[in-house]
């Protein structure tokens, strides 16, 4: 960062490096579209990024456009983990050293239908980062439930009059239990704790796995101008929480939650949980509560 600009942005903690440029085509608000930028801003140029089928084969733009100055590769829905295997055995039969492969999909890619081509590529321990743009549900083709959806969550596929009856899937407890040496969550309400950790990740060797919460007004029906706050308020109600985990073992909180406040001050900005009734609100925060008392324990060294 050059002196100048500093004495402009005295505040301004990330890195200056721009790699995703204006002219994209995501939503406003959209949570997906800024885990990119910064994501590349913590990687840098010297990133390749694998996308299956999700909002983000979209948000890239239109072959031979693309708003990314990186390159990427479009793949089918089920395959990323694959593919960034086989990306990375090319670059190293070509004795090609220093390029992060990462593989960037949505829940939808990630939580069910690339959990198979994932799991393959972190038990051989394949050196990639994976990435999961969690939005909650498959958006890009009109919000249906994901095994990512919460708990009594809106979707075209689970409406008001029956409304998801399934958990989150834990994705983060998967990944840790394939042993990796890097997962963590991360959001980008909170720039300084996702840019840290990816960059951890890129010094790792093996196979890395960080599961960001991204926003997604249309889906989420909230306000564009709501996603930051959405991301510091699922924090704070711990609906959310900000955690590593190395070698799927020693568990770390990286932010606590502060201030702590109720699932429902998260909940009440989102149109999709607008039916709940307080009974649902309770069970909601009880199931939130459970959590992170196990959380807790594990960064205590005493849970399993
Ligand atoms: C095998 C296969 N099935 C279905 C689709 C249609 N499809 C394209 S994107 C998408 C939704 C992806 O959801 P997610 O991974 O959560 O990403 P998001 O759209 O939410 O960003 C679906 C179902 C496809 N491309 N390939
Ligand atoms: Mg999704």
């Amino acid at each position: 960062m050059s002196e100048q600009k500093l004495q402009h942005r005295p505040n301004y903690t990330l890195p200056e490096e721009e790699l995703l440029y204006p002219g994209h085509v995501a939503c406003p608000g959209c949570g997906g579209s800024l885990s990119m930028r910064y994501a590349l801003k913590a990687l840098g140029k010297d990133t390749m990024v694998v996308i299956p089928a999700c909002c983000w084969s979209i948000i890239a733009g239109p072959f031979p456009y693309s708003s990314l100055d990186v390159p990427i590769y479009h793949t089918a829905f089920e395959t990323t983990g694959a593919v960034t295997s086989g990306i990375r055995a090319g670059l190293q039969a070509l004795g090609k050293e220093g390029i992060t492969v990462v593989g960037w999909a949505g829940d939808g890619g990630t939580f069910d239908i690339g959990i198979q081509a994932l799991s393959g590529a972190v038990e051989r321990n394949d050196d990639f980062i994976y990435i999961c743009y969690d939005n909650e549900a498959y958006m890009n083709t009109g919000i249906q439930r994901s095994s990512a959806t919460p708990y009594l969550a809106w979707t075209t596929t689970t409406p008001v009059a029956h409304p998801k009856d399934k958990p989150k899937k834990d994705i983060v407890a998967i990944m840790a239990a394939h042993r990796i040496p890097y997962t963590a969550t991360a959001t980008v309400g909170y720039p300084e704790d996702m840019i840290r950790k990816l960059k951890k990740a890129q010094s790792i060797r093996g196979a890395k796995f960080i599961h960001l919460l991204s926003p997604c007004p249309p889906g989420w029906k909230s306000e564009a101008a709501d996603s930051i706050r959405l991301t510091r308020l699922a924090v704070q109600s711990k609906v959310f929480p900000l955690y590593e985990i190395e070698n799927g073992r020693d568990y770390n909180i990286t932010v606590w939650p502060e201030p702590e406040i109720p699932v429902r001050d998260y909940m009440r900005l989102q149109g999709r949980f607008r039916h709940l009734t307080e009974e649902h609100l309770q069970l909601i925060q009880e199931e939130v509560d459970e959590n992170w008392a196990r959380l807790v324990e594990r960064a205590e060294g005493k849970g399993v």
